[in-house]
């Protein structure tokens, strides 16, 4: 039986700072890493209520501020099958995160209490890390949480976030017929690896890979993957590999980085013909990048990501005589306009927007058989609903070609990571699809042109007062905006620009495209200066 009798002597050890206020918003809690430990310790508390709420199934928490300044960092909560935390949970996490230290042991018997939570079941939690410096005093006071309600905690040290989604789907499923994998890091490469060379072989071998691993976890991390795999089907270069010199981690590096800059790292010189990639700093995110002929960068970003594994899927299914598999493809409202096209027009594929935020995009591709969803920042996955899995256990093939594509359509839900979006299977899979269709980075590239896009940041006093509806892609409030940034994005051709309050910042972001660079810029401070 959990009592709550050990929890004032423990908050003690771990006051929260008298001026902040915590959110627990779209990625789990996310500030200075030096201001989280009350917070970090109280998640210890509730990830604990967690696993009891849920009849002592394993809950994760990862401790990571992602592609975010190396000395910021975060924490979240893993539920049993590896997806983000409940929802209605979130708001427990904030009013735990910002009680007094005296409140925080009524609090959690008040959260038990709305929530029937048998505390006879034993808790089970298992956590992890990033590479930042914070992290080890934050662990610490996630374990001080932990032991006040006597859970059964596992440490999996330093990994990647999506590796702890992982373990936590695998603990969970162990033993059920949706078993998983093995819950480790060997498990996780042998898993994903035997996939991906099941998939390739046969094929010519592909040449070096060169990844940026933002000087974070994904660079020991992918080294282990390429051990695991040991073949010439898997050539990799690491580059921003360094975890322990401070001050480098996401510096000038990162998927994060290239995205938002459209430029590789000033670290990396590239070289014509060959294949980039770039994830973040906990690897949850990957965009792939190239020079072209004249020596120009050229970024595929999630949105080319995301259509070059539809098309994949589409062509497997159409090949495969599934007729009523339906492939389908989530994005957001950052999602170039020229990609949206493609999707309907050109794939004809149905394609559905949601909020920013991998839970939302998660829920919303659960609904299709086969959900291919990506954020334009490179996070995202493939999910195969119960129907998809139906179909294809059904499916009975009239040739071999129909049994190779079944094979291969079971082969690539292995190879996907469909907890959450994940760099280094969201890798696998990329350069799966690339060696069986013999493409180069340029003949993937060749799909469609984006449009000229600018995102901007514009801090203002108070984001609250700007509220959205239409997955962020209409201000319901301040009164009269939207109508303003109408008016402005009729004047330019394939105009479209979008106001939303950040989730993780104190900001609001600005998004334009249009039909030219110059037309794009001009219509992305236009409105920025509308929002000021
Ligand atoms: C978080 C999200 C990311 C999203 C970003 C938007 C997860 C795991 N991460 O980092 O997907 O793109 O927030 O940030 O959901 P913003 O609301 O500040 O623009
Ligand atoms: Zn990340």
């Amino acid at each position: 039986m959990t009592t709550f009798s050990k929890i004032a002597e423990y908050s003690a050890k771990h006051p929260k700072p008298a001026d902040k206020t915590f959110a627990y918003g779209t990625a789990g809690f996310r500030t200075l890493g030096d201001t989280l430990d009350s917070t970090v310790f109280r998640v210890g508390l509730l990830a604990a209520l967690r696993s009891q709420s849920k009849e002592g199934k394993t809950i994760g928490v990862m401790i990571t501020a992602s592609h975010n300044h190396e000395r910021d960092n975060g924490v979240k909560l893993v539920d049993p099958m590896g997806e983000m935390l409940q929802q209605s949970w979130e708001g427990y996490c904030s009013e735990i995160a910002n009680a007094s230290d005296e409140q925080v042991a009524d609090i959690l018997g008040s959260i038990a209490k709305a929530e029937a939570v048998d505390l006879s079941v034993t808790p089970r939690v298992v956590y992890a890390r990033d590479t930042r410096p914070s992290g080890p005093a934050l662990q610490a006071a996630l374990e001080d949480g932990l032991a006040a309600l006597n859970a059964d905690a596992t440490n999996y040290g330093i990994v990647t976030t999506p590796q702890l989604h992982y373990f936590v789907r695998c603990l969970n499923t162990a033993g059920t017929p949706a078993t998983y994998g093995e819950p480790s890091v060997s498990g996780y490469n042998h898993k994903y690896g035997q996939a991906y060379l099941r998939l390739v072989n046969g094929k010519p071998h592909p040449s070096p890979l060169f990844i940026d691993a933002a000087n974070g976890v994904g660079a020991p991390q992918v080294r282990s993957l390429a051990a695991a795999i040991n073949s010439p089907y898997f050539n990799i270069k690491v580059f921003n590999s360094d975890t322990e010199t401070l001050g480098k981690l996401n510096m000038d590096c990162g998927a994060d980085y290239v995205k938002s800059n459209q430029r590789q790292p000033p670290s990396m010189e590239l070289q014509p013909d060959r294949r980039y990639c770039s994830f973040d700093g906990d690897a949850d995110r990957i965009v792939y990048y190239y020079a072209d002929a004249h020596g120009a960068f050229r970024l595929l970003d999630g949105d080319k990501i995301s259509t070059l594994i539809a098309t994949y899927l589409r062509d497997l299914v159409v090949t495969a005589g599934i007729d009523d598999l339906q492939v389908g493809v989530v994005q957001t409202a950052y999602a170039n306009g020229s990609s949206t096209s493609y999707i309907k027009d050109t794939l004809q594929l149905p394609t559905s927007f949601s909020k920013t935020g991998v839970k939302y995009l998660h829920h919303e591709a659960e609904k299709m058989n086969i959900g291919v969803y990506f954020e334009a920042n490179g996070h995202g996955t493939v999910l195969f609903n119960t129907g998809a899995v139906a179909k294809l256990q059904q499916a009975t093939p009239q040739s071999p070609a129909q049994a190779d594509a079944i094979e291969r359509l079971w082969a690539l839900r292995d190879l996907i990571n469909e907890s959450v979006g994940d760099a280094m299977s969201d890798m696998l899979l990329v350069e799966t699809i690339l060696i069986c269709k013999g493409w180069s980075l340029s003949q993937w590239d060749a799909a469609y042109s984006d449009l000229p896009s600018r995102l901007l940041k514009v801090v203002v006093n108070d984001r609250t007062i700007f509220n959205t509806t239409n997955a962020e892609q209409t201000l319901t409030s301040p009164k009269g905006l939207q109508e303003h940034v109408d008016v402005l994005v009729k004047k330019y051709p394939k105009g479209r620009s979008f106001v939303r309050p950040s989730g993780t910042e104190d900001a609001v972001r600005v998004y334009a495209e249009a039909a030219t660079r110059a037309d794009c810029d001009q219509l992305a401070y236009s409105v920025a200066g509308a929002v000021f």
